[in-house]
């Protein structure tokens, strides 16, 4: 590898005098790619990146944002690895003029603007429309390149449009446009010359004595075409067949070319499907970065997904100005209730919920509970319909499995799981926490009992750790001591089902000679129908009610 200072220049800018650096890309230290854009210049008409035309480490940066810049100006010195052309160095005078001179013929010298390209290094190509898939004519709608600008291998450079689809031609090769041949709403066809560009000259053209020169790789073609031969960067190169790389897609809209970006950036926002409008420059004049674009493409990524709604294309819930209507008062959301949101709403759109309803007639296990209180006194604990509800659900997850199963891999997997940790919904003054009972199925009701007044204290105390927070494969969320006939609650995934308790009330039932009055207590079952079915549902749920309806069940 050869090592030499080398001097990096303005290029011939299409006869801009004083075009203004608007930004500097590089600093000294940065080591630089061939065609790495360095600054940003813009004129009264447009604004340019200039690319390398060496690559190396820079070792002194000669221009600053301000500066008033012409063809021939210093931008920097890099210390060149070899890998570009000295675009100051004489000897890679290219054969420029005879490219030129080839293409004259079908540019309009007047139309013909001169290129970023440095032209010791670049040679004339004619772009010809590629095989589109017809033999017959198809409209041109737009031009999605202006005479002077700097494109990037594949880049848009025209749209067509034909009665089935519309398309965009890439650029064959990164370079500069020198002459427009066709205006928008042309009819053309395969073999149609579009447009002229300057590329970077294959290494074959630069002087063999000078190994710096000789390193400028040739552009790789955007796609391999059958006729493109190892010397083809001619005038008579193919594009790449459209449908091989940008197949049908949408045609740029006129908002996204007046927004303030480099090619660079507009192909990476084709790439990541941004519209670029959406996105904020921070550059100077608003200009949009790349470094925008990735900001912007996490932010989209990160963004919990709102709790007025948004995510998975469903349109947002607008805004509404409330104080319009009357006095408001706007509080901060705790990060508990924002995370609470996020988590139900994912499980909302991920799970496809089905809920069912039963009664279970819990009179004789009333009966018990209350005679148990003077001794739940004595042991300074409370019993209440819970860990019963509890101990019913353990000993039916464990007779129906799948119950307390999860999906994994993407739905190709059911992990079952052996054991049997429950999650007890708890409502605190700073939003819902669901803490895990372990191991409900060997514990006692008493033991239960006590764990549910432990953990629903450390939650409403938030001293609840982590860990006490996971491993669940059920939850049980229970509103009977607030009251309500019944509700849905969501499925906590990635467990599959949840079972919801509504107040329990004594009402008349038909025992067959007649109405007597019992408790009943609402049950609602939630569960995830990618792995529930209605029959397992129903005899998970039948199992239950008949538990909690003859407690003797649990021991069986
Ligand atoms: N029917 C009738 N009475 C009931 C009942 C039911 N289903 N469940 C509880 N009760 C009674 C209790 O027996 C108790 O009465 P006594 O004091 O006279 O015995 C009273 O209601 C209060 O019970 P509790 O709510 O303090 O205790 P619990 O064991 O039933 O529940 C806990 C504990 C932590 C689950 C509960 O306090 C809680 O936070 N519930 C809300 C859960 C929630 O928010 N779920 C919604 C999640 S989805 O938005």
């Amino acid at each position: 590898m050869t090592v030499a200072d080398t001097t990096i220049t303005v290029p011939d800018i299409g006869g801009a005098e004083g075009a203004e650096v608007v930004e500097v890309l590089v600093a000294v230290g940065d080591h630089i790619e061939l065609e790495q854009s360095l600054i940003v210049l813009e004129s009264d008409k447009a604004s340019m990146e200039i690319p390398a035309t060496a690559a190396g480490v820079v070792t002194e940066l000669r221009v600053a944002v301000g500066d008033q810049l012409s063809e021939g100006d210093v931008i920097l010195q890099v210390q060149s690895d070899g890998a570009g052309s000295d675009a100051s160095m004489p000897t890679a005078e290219p054969a420029l003029g005879t490219a030129a001179a080839d293409a004259a013929t079908a540019v309009d010298a007047t139309a013909a603007e001169p290129a970023a390209v440095e032209p010791s290094a670049a040679e004339v190509m004619t772009v010809t429309i590629p095989d589109i898939g017809t033999d017959g004519e198809v409209d041109l709608i737009e031009l999605s390149v202006v005479v002077g600008q700097s494109v990037a291998e594949g880049d848009s450079l025209v749209v067509l449009e034909s009665d089935k689809a519309s398309m965009e031609v890439p650029a064959p090769a990164s370079g500069t446009i020198q002459a427009l041949l066709v205006s928008a709403g042309a009819m053309v066809r395969e073999g149609t010359p579009i447009l002229e560009m300057l590329v970077s000259k294959t290494a074959t053209a630069a002087s063999p004595s000078e190994p710096v020169a000789a390193a400028i790789p040739e552009a790789p073609a955007a796609a391999p075409t059958p006729a493109a031969g190892p010397e083809s960067a001619s005038t008579e190169r193919p594009v790449a067949p459209v449908a091989s790389v940008s197949s049908v897609s949408a045609a740029p809209n006129s908002e996204e070319d007046s927004v303030y970006a480099g090619p660079a950036v507009r192909k990476l926002a084709r790439e990541f499907g941004v519209a670029l409008t959406q996105v904020p420059g921070s550059g100077p004049r608003g200009r949009i970065l790349k470094e925008d674009l990735q900001q912007f493409v996490a932010n989209a990524l990160a963004k919990p997904v709102a709790s007025t709604g948004g995510g998975s294309g469903i349109p947002e819930v607008p805004d509404v100005d409330f104080s319009k209507f009357g006095s408001i008062d706007p509080q901060p959301r705790s990060r508990l209730d924002k995370i609470t949101a996020a988590n139900m709403t994912r499980a909302w759109l991920n799970v496809p919920h089905v809920t069912q309803f039963d009664d279970a007639d819990i009179t004789d296990l009333e009966t018990f509970r209350k005679s148990l209180k003077a001794e739940a006194e004595r042991k300074g604990t409370k019993m209440t319909p819970m860990p019963f509800i509890l101990k019913a659900c353990a000993v039916a997850l464990n007779a129906h499995p799948k119950l307390k199963a999860s999906l994994a891999d993407g739905g190709e997997t059911l992990v079952y799981k052996h054991y049997c940790h429950i999650g007890m919904a708890v409502d605190t003054p700073a939003g819902l926490m669901v803490p895990v009972i372990r191991d409900v199925d060997k514990k006692s009701i008493w033991e239960i009992g006590a764990e549910v007044l432990e953990l629903a204290a450390a939650a409403k105390d938030k001293k609840l750790r982590p860990d006490q927070m996971q491993g669940g494969v059920f939850t049980v969320s229970s509103l009977g001591g607030i009251g309500g006939r019944g509700f849905t609650p969501i499925v906590n995934a990635p467990e599959v089902a949840i079972l919801g308790v509504s107040r329990a009330d004594v009402k008349p039932v038909w025992d067959g000679g007649g109405f007597v009055p019992r408790t009943l207590l609402p049950l609602s079952l939630s569960y995830d129908h990618r792995v529930i079915n209605g029959g397992d549902a129903g005899r998970f749920l039948s199992d239950l009610r008949e538990m909690l309806t003859d407690i003797r069940r649990l021991i069986l």
